[in-house]
């Protein structure tokens, strides 16, 4: 039984797959963040389909969402991992392609820095697959000197219909 916090916290979680039905699975996993107790989801982005970053393998599809929860952080994470188990995610390596990643970016304005959770998520700012879909949810909480940070990185939404 989760501890739950006492008012909601707004949260932002990336998702991101490269392997099997990667859209599907994104798709799936956003209606499945939207089931999590205690949680819920107030927004989506649109889905992207992105090179890899530092990675190898297959182009991701990528979305972030925002929920407010009353989990508490590190029982946030537990979810987040559960349902990537649930979607087959192995760990053969280090940024191997993966059937699901459910990253915690932003938990409210909370600084963590535990064995478990880091949050902010240490490599948001650089990365196109987190920033293009933050800013469609969230625009302000993206600045001038970001995007220029992660101009170059091949990047593009997905169409209405396929989203
Ligand atoms: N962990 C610590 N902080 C967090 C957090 N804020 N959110 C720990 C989630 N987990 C966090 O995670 C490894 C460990 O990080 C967990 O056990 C957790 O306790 P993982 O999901 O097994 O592996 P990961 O997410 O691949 O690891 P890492 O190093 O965080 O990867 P990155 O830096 O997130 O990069 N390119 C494109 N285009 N799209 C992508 O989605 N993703 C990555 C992963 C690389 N390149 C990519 C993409
Ligand atoms: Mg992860």
């Amino acid at each position: 039984m989760p501890a739950l916090q006492s008012s909601p916290v707004t949260a932002y979680v990336a998702v991101g797959a490269n392997l099997g039905d990667a859209r599907q699975t994104v798709l799936d996993s956003l209606a499945a963040l939207a089931q999590l107790p205690a949680t819920v989801c107030t927004g989506r982005s649109r889905l992207y389909r992105t090179a890899p970053h530092e990675a190898q393998g297959p182009d991701f599809i990528n979305a972030v969402a925002r929920l407010s929860t009353r989990l508490c952080a590190p029982d946030l994470l537990d979810a987040l991992q559960a349902l990537e188990n649930d979607a087959g995610r192995l760990r053969p390596y280090r940024h191997a392609p993966r059937t699901l990643d459910l990253d915690v970016l932003l938990y409210g304005d909370a600084q963590i820095d535990s064995s478990r959770l880091t949050v902010p998520h240490p490599r948001m700012w650089g990365r196109a697959f987190v920033l293009y879909p933050l800013a469609d949810l969230a625009p302000d909480l993206v600045t001038a000197a970001h995007w220029t940070g992660v101009a170059g990185q091949k990047i593009e939404p997905l169409s209405e219909s396929m989203s």
